[in-house]
């Protein structure tokens, strides 16, 4: 797997730029001054319409950072982020977070990283520690993590499934980057199950407890020197599609030794 660089993370996709005689015209009037600088900057006259956010990534990343423009806009709460962690200064404030605090509920999870993981940033105890699944960042190393669920079977089949959980703000990888295998490990009591295959407990009788085992590899070459945080769940099934049982985990992928409030998040190039 091949993680993109910090800079690369951050980056907003944008369209590419219309050419011809279709392409639109430069407007005229009070916000001509912005629209032109938009232009001129990222040749995306999309851009016009997007929102004040998009057009403040886009002078973020665009090298044009000492026109007077772009001097004016850098300085505004759309691209300031005075904590430096991920998140503009108008997002934390329209958010009710601190601008000034990276951390603002002080559990040692980034306002950004708590939003990538669907965690509540203003609350010390969110997300539950318990949760966490630790992948070290070492070529090869591996991390297991069980899933038990209690059914009252009656014959039927029951089967899991792994599943990466979005995760906004982010770049495009997820914990399917990192998951190795999921396998049906044991029915409790042995014999209420007529057969274990793959994630599949087959023929499922009575009151069972059923373990499941999730596997996780990290391929990466690259030095990593900060964390990254992946949602992720596991479901099983009824063969009628019924979903019987669903948890959720937090994959944290980091260096040995670090963890949440004693190391660095992974940052991104632009504030969101
Ligand atoms: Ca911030
Ligand atoms: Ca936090």
């Amino acid at each position: 797997m091949a993680l993109a660089s910090g800079e690369e993370r951050g980056k907003v996709a944008l369209a590419e730029p219309r050419k011809g005689p279709h392409a639109p015209s430069v407007p005229r009037g009070p916000e001509a001054d912005a629209a032109t600088h938009v232009t001129t900057c990222s040749e995306r006259p999309e851009l016009r319409a997007a929102s004040a956010l998009a057009v403040a990534l886009s002078v973020a990343g665009c090298g044009h950072h000492n026109s007077p423009d772009a001097a004016a806009h850098r300085d505004t709460p759309e691209i300031l982020d005075r904590d430096g962690d991920g998140l503009c200064d108008g997002t934390e404030l329209a958010r009710g977070l601190d601008p000034e605090s990276a951390d603002t509920d002080g559990d040692g999870f980034s306002d950004l990283t708590e939003l990538q993981i669907n965690a509540d940033p203003l609350m010390i105890d969110s997300p539950d520690r318990d949760t966490l699944v630790v992948l070290p960042t070492e070529r090869l190393a591996t991390t297991s993590v069980a899933f038990t669920y209690t059914v009252r079977g009656e014959g039927g089949s029951y089967v899991g499934g792994f599943s990466a959980r979005p995760r906004p703000l982010a770049d495009e990888t997820s914990a399917n980057d990192f998951f190795l295998s999921a396998v049906a490990v044991a029915a409790t009591p042995p014999e209420h199950a007529a057969l274990i295959e793959g994630e599949r407990f087959v023929g499922v009788v009575g009151r069972t407890l059923l373990s499941y085992q999730v596997d996780f590899e990290y391929r990466d070459d690259a030095l990593i020197e900060c964390m990254r945080a992946y949602p992720f769940s596991y479901q099983v099934k009824l063969e009628d599609g019924n979903i019987v049982g669903y948890q959720q985990r937090i994959l944290l992928v980091a260096p040995r030794g670090m963890e949440p409030g004693n190391g660095p998040w992974c940052g991104v190039g632009a504030c969101f």
